[in-house]
């Protein structure tokens, strides 16, 4: 590493020469923005996770968990100001308001970047700024893409050396001449303050001021302010998602915050599935499930996002742009998801989880007995009448993909894997029953516009609170929703036959007792070979005001305790409510104007016949 005199006009660089011009004039501008004191230029090699590991315990931002217990893993606890993605702080500044759409929040792009341009001025005084280089999709690969990602946290570095591929070979398709997208983070907490004044670093720095900026046009990213997740790792949700949205409606492609799986029945036969659920709802266990019915088996190929594009044979093929997963903790456990908790037995980074005494980490649903004593996810003493969780709801792990045994041998096939069956799904205790198949790809992509979901904590805002979220893409498209509605159904247009079947499910409806009627994880497979039945034409369905429902005898039960009066609770279409609900659809489609594709106003009319019949 060189020191920079931030007057000086060339960035000494480590390490690797920068041959692309745009690149190195673009990190001479940010550094002369930001001051930092070096530029450090990231090779993505293990020894060099390894000196930033070592550098973050010495910060005090890694905890280095029990060598035994735990090999190669590290605990972070962040600022309890700094636990999720801001929805409210992050903006589309698209050169038009209509274009970002009523559900995303617009910012003029000139006024916002002269804006920025003051809140990123001496940002990184007195720190390191790290370039970056990332490969969304296997390196080289022709659904793949790369991007640059400035950051002044060595965290965020760690974690994205996980997340993605990171180092020389992505900047070596930058040198070939690849677009690359810009990113720039700052943690917005400069170690020296513009008066020159110096203080000392801290565990998690962070700012109160947060920005999460992506301009659609220019296809840049910009976020200030936080350390955490989606807001940090570039690579994401504001690239893999916000960003990747509007290349895929310039260029005839999907950017979805979906998981995707294969899954091999009885027969040998091979599917593969892609399912949207919002945030903390479920794509991590999915993507893992070990099915309780025999002859069944699912192998993962990502756990949040998918790329996809129709292939050479009409199809469509996903990718999983990500190289790693960044799950929700809390609810991961022995029983709910067992490959999730082999997957984490070494090299994992740990955030806002709770420290046993003897160096390893904790959160609630890990095990059924809860340990006597623990250090909570704010680093106080705990015991199990502390009456608050030990673990941050919104607590994750960070995990290269390829150390879950269930991951598909196919999972970085640079063409993807092709799509059979599409699930839309998010947390109801009412109203939408455990499955139900679209009656086309219209009704399908209809079902995706009107997804309502109980808030998490992987969001600021009210958890529990009932909301849209379309496609789960709320917080990630990057353009007006009404057009992404658009885009997939001309999506649908060019796929024609060959389009994947799409299904609704929802594994959290409640009884009146308040308890879940369906048992979920390992039993969704029930519902995964249901549909696969379908797609085969082996049964039948009875057609149902909201769509397609199983026939009670085609839905593989054996071994199950469900009783008759809840698997009834479970199907139960009422249709007051659903009248009630496709008002509140009607509403809610209002404020899309003239936008919302005509087809959605229709679906929405032949629903309200169904419900009338
Ligand atoms: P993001 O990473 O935030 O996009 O979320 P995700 O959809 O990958 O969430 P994840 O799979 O990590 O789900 C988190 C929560 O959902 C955990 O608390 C799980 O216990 C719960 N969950 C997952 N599957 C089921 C299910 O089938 N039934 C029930 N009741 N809960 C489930
Ligand atoms: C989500 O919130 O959907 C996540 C976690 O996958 S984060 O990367 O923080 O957005
Ligand atoms: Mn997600």
């Amino acid at each position: 590493m060189t020191a920079t005199d931030p007057r000086t006009t060339t960035i000494p660089m480590t390490g690797h020469r920068i041959t692309d011009p745009d690149l190195f004039s673009w990190i001479q501008e940010i550094g002369a923005l930001t001051q930092p004191d070096q530029i450090y230029v990231c090779d993505g090699s293990q020894e060099e996770y390894e000196r930033f590991a070592a550098e973050l315990v010495e910060a005090g931002t890694f905890i280095k968990l029990n060598e035994t217990k735990r090999p190669g893993s590290y605990l972070a606890r962040s600022e309890p100001s700094d636990v999720a993605r801001v929805e409210s702080r992050t903006f589309i500044a698209s050169e038009k308001e209509i274009d970002a759409g009523p559900t995303n929040n617009w910012a003029e792009p000139t006024a916002l970047r002269e804006e920025l341009r003051g809140v990123f001025a001496g940002a990184m005084r007195g720190r390191t700024m790290y370039v970056v280089p990332f490969s969304m999709g296997p390196v080289g690969g022709p659904i793949s893409r790369v991007g640059v990602e400035l950051t002044d946290s060595p965290y965020v570095v760690a974690s994205m050396r996980i997340m993605t591929r990171m180092g020389a070979a992505a900047l070596e398709q930058i040198d070939r001449g690849a677009d690359w997208v810009p990113a720039v983070h700052s943690v917005g907490y400069p170690l020296v303050q513009a008066d020159g004044a110096s203080r000392p670093d801290v565990a998690w720095p962070c700012s109160d001021t947060k920005y999460i900026v992506q301009f659609p046009e220019t296809r840049e990213i910009w976020s200030y302010g936080s350390g955490y997740g989606g807001n940090a790792l570039l690579g994401k949700k504001c690239y893999a998602l916000r960003i990747a949205s509007v290349l895929g409606r310039d260029e005839g492609w999907m950017a979805e915050h979906m998981l995707v799986l294969k899954i091999t029945g009885p027969d040998e036969r091979v599917y593969h599935l892609a399912a949207a659920f919002p945030s903390a709802c479920g794509k991590t266990n999915l993507a893992m499930l070990r099915p309780t019915i025999p002859g069944w088996k699912v192998e993962t190929i990502g756990d949040d996002i998918a790329w996809m594009r129709p292939g050479d044979d009409g199809r469509l093929y996903a990718i999983n742009p990500e190289a790693g997963f960044f799950g929700v903790a809390p609810g991961t456990g022995e029983t709910t998801n067992p490959t999730a908790i082999a997957a984490l037995d070494r090299d994992v980074i740990f955030t806002n989880v709770a420290l046993t005494d003897d160096g390893d980490v904790w959160w609630e649903g890990l095990t059924d007995e809860v340990p006597a004593h623990l250090t909570d996810w704010q680093g106080n003493d705990w015991t199990p009448d502390a009456g608050r969780p030990a673990a941050h709801p919104n607590s994750r792990f960070t995990v290269r993909a390829d150390q879950a045994p269930s991951i598909a041998p196919e999972w970085e096939d640079l063409g993807g894997v092709p799509i059979d069956v599409i699930l839309f799904g998010g947390r109801r205790a009412t109203n939408v029953p455990l499955v139900a198949e679209s009656y086309d790809w219209e009704h399908g992509v209809f079902i995706g516009a009107t997804v309502s979901s109980e808030q998490t904590a992987a969001a600021e805002g009210a958890v529990g609170a009932l909301r849209r979220d379309p496609f789960a893409m709320l917080p990630f498209c990057g353009y007006n929703m009404a057009d992404y509605w658009g885009h997939w159904l001309e999506m649908g247009e060019k796929l024609g036959d060959k389009a994947p079947r799409i299904f609704q499910v929802n594994w959290f409806r409640k009884g009146s007792d308040g308890t879940y009627l369906w048992p979920g994880f390992g039993e969704n497979s029930r519902v995964l070979e249901w549909a696969l039945r379908r797609v085969n034409g082996e049964v039948g369905a009875v057609d149902a005001a909201t769509g397609r429902l199983p026939r009670t005898e085609d839905l593989n039960l054996e071994g199950l305790e469900v009783t008759e009066s809840e698997l009834a609770e479970l199907f139960a279409i009422d249709p007051a409510s659903w009248s009630a609900e496709a008002d509140l659809t009607e509403e809610y489609f209002g404020q899309f104007g003239s936008r919302l594709p005509d087809a959605m106003t229709d679906q929405l009319a032949q629903l309200r016949e169904r419900l009338a019949n």
